[in-house]
């Protein structure tokens, strides 16, 4: 991986415009957990397993529970250790600010929802065996939400009247729970998963299509930050409703997707791209760039036409993992709930809607799947728990216990966050713990380095070692992150 590749671009943006804050920094997150001793792992809670869990069938759970990430508590339930909430954390905040670069406006809506509103599109019946049906003391039903269409229609029919109020895109990042038949695979298929759900509401299909393909590129962006490569695919769109559905699929051979496609879409990237997300053309010529070739899932998957316009060297028959899905539905939600605006004649009419997803818990698992070998995971910088770890090859030695100090001190100070392993234990054990968890980049601290006034940075990726003094360390680390 190129160190200074996309992914590493945190501070590029839509023409370069700041960020707005809207409660969503861009920076690190740093809710109690860039205070010194939670940084420090002789205190931290990293509990590390050395044997291969039995039930995890394949690498991306093996190593989340490996990497003291997650503890299942009941089937397709999980809760997120230290090390795992950080990089949920942080995977969310890249959604965050790419939703917000994009135009599209964050709100929170529970987890429960009266079955009331479900009655009135007529989804309450139709969602079957997935929904989990509650009932509350009083008698009265409830449902743990699986996708929020009914609940951001009423929001919207309760406080827009006028076209002059539209577009709009409201979303949020929430748990979600469907009661899958077979949840497996960790946090890959749950039951409760965390979910980016966002809507769009508009005046005209026109518009309305703009907006699905604002949603195609601000999720190129999203994921290509993430390191990785997710190609949309026509796909098909099952209980939401709808014509038009594109998936997003991150090749694995261990995806629960069945894809097939032109080899050709796996050279196409959004790379640091300057988009005018207000552009209708072009965001359309984005979305037609990467949606020209074919590239579908088993849904819609057509072998006729598979075979008529893909050559056959360039045809792949291959599995994916399906990180995110776009829909259009028009007037679906909108016309039974009355969710309607007053045009510029002063007529009457349902707002075209479409929804747009991003899992963001299967995302942890997904990164893995795509970033790893066989010591453990492998970071993208972009999603890193931590930004480097540092080793301290000799416990107890005074110089080295002030060195390791002195640049864990000099990244934080930087507003880097270093993980310090300066627990009492054997250089081999360090260097698994630390390949273990995944983080990018190590700086190894010894007395023999530091009699010649050194340490050593260590890529995971490429195992590659230099030797440098700790300013040069600490000066690399800063500019790998700035993504200069
Ligand atoms: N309302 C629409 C768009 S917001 C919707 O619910 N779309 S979805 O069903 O495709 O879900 C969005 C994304 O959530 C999926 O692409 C997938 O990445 C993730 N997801 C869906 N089911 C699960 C699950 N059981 N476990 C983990 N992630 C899931």
């Amino acid at each position: 991986m190129a160190r200074n590749g996309p992914q590493l671009d945190r501070r590029a943006g839509g023409r370069g415009a700041p960020l707005p804050s809207q409660g969503v920094s861009h920076k690190r997150v740093r809710t109690s957990q860039s205070c010194e001793t939670v940084m420090r792992l002789s205190r931290y809670f990293l509990p590390v397993l050395k044997e291969n869990p039995a039930e995890a069938q394949i690498v991306s759970h093996r190593y989340m529970l490996r990497a003291g990430m997650i503890k299942q508590q009941a089937a397709g339930i999980y809760s997120w250790l230290p090390l795992g909430f950080r990089v949920l954390k942080r995977i969310e905040e890249i959604v965050h600010e790419e939703q917000i670069r994009a135009g599209h406006i964050p709100l929170l809506m529970p987890t429960l929802q009266p079955a009331d509103l479900w009655r009135e599109s007529g989804r309450y019946e139709d969602y079957g065996e997935e929904m989990l049906r509650i009932t509350d003391r009083h008698k009265r039903d409830l449902l743990y939400g699986p996708t929020n269409e009914e609940m951001i229609t009423d929001i919207f029919r309760a406080h827009i009247g006028s076209y002059k109020d539209l577009p709009l895109t409201l979303y949020h990042v929430q748990w979600k729970f469907r009661d899958e038949i077979r949840p497996r695979f960790g946090v890959m298929r749950g039951r409760e998963f965390y979910m980016k759900d966002g809507y769009n509401f508009d005046l005209t299909k026109e518009d309305a299509l703009h907006a699905y393909n604002r949603h195609l590129v601000s999720y190129l962006r999203t994921y290509e930050r993430m390191g990785l490569q997710a190609i949309p695919m026509r796909a098909d769109s099952g209980p939401i409703g709808g014509d038009d559905t594109h998936e997003f699929l991150v090749l694995a051979d261990t995806g629960e997707s069945e894809v097939f496609y032109d080899s050709k879409v796996t050279d196409i990237h959004l790379g640091s791209r300057e988009i005018d997300y207000d552009s209708h053309e072009e965001c359309r010529s984005v979305m037609e760039e990467f949606t020209a070739l074919y590239a579908r899932t088993d849904e819609t998957h057509d072998e006729a036409r598979f075979n008529e316009r893909v050559p056959a060297e360039r045809q792949r028959r291959a599995r994916g993992i399906e990180v995110g899905q776009i829909f259009y539905f028009g007037t679906k939600y909108s016309e039974p709930m009355g969710a309607t605006v007053v045009n510029d004649k002063g007529e009457r009419a349902p707002v075209h809607m479409g929804s747009h997803g991003i899992g963001v818990s299967r995302l942890a698992g997904a990164i893995i799947e795509a970033s790893h070998d066989d010591k453990g995971i492998i970071w993208p910088e972009g999603v890193t728990p931590f930004h480097c770890g540092i080793v301290n090859l000799k416990q107890g030695d005074a110089a080295t216990d002030g060195a390791c100090g002195e640049i864990y001190g000099a990244l934080t100070a930087k507003g880097l966050e270093p993980l310090y392993d300066d627990r009492d234990e054997r250089a081999g054990a360090k260097f698994a713990t630390m390949d273990m968890i995944g983080l990018p980049w190590r700086i190894t601290v010894g007395p023999r380095g530091l009699a010649s006034g050194k340490v050593e940075l260590t890529s995971r990726r490429t195992g590659e070692s230099e030797e440098m003094t700790p300013e040069a360390a600490v000066a690399r680390i800063e500019e790998i992150y700035a993504g200069a």
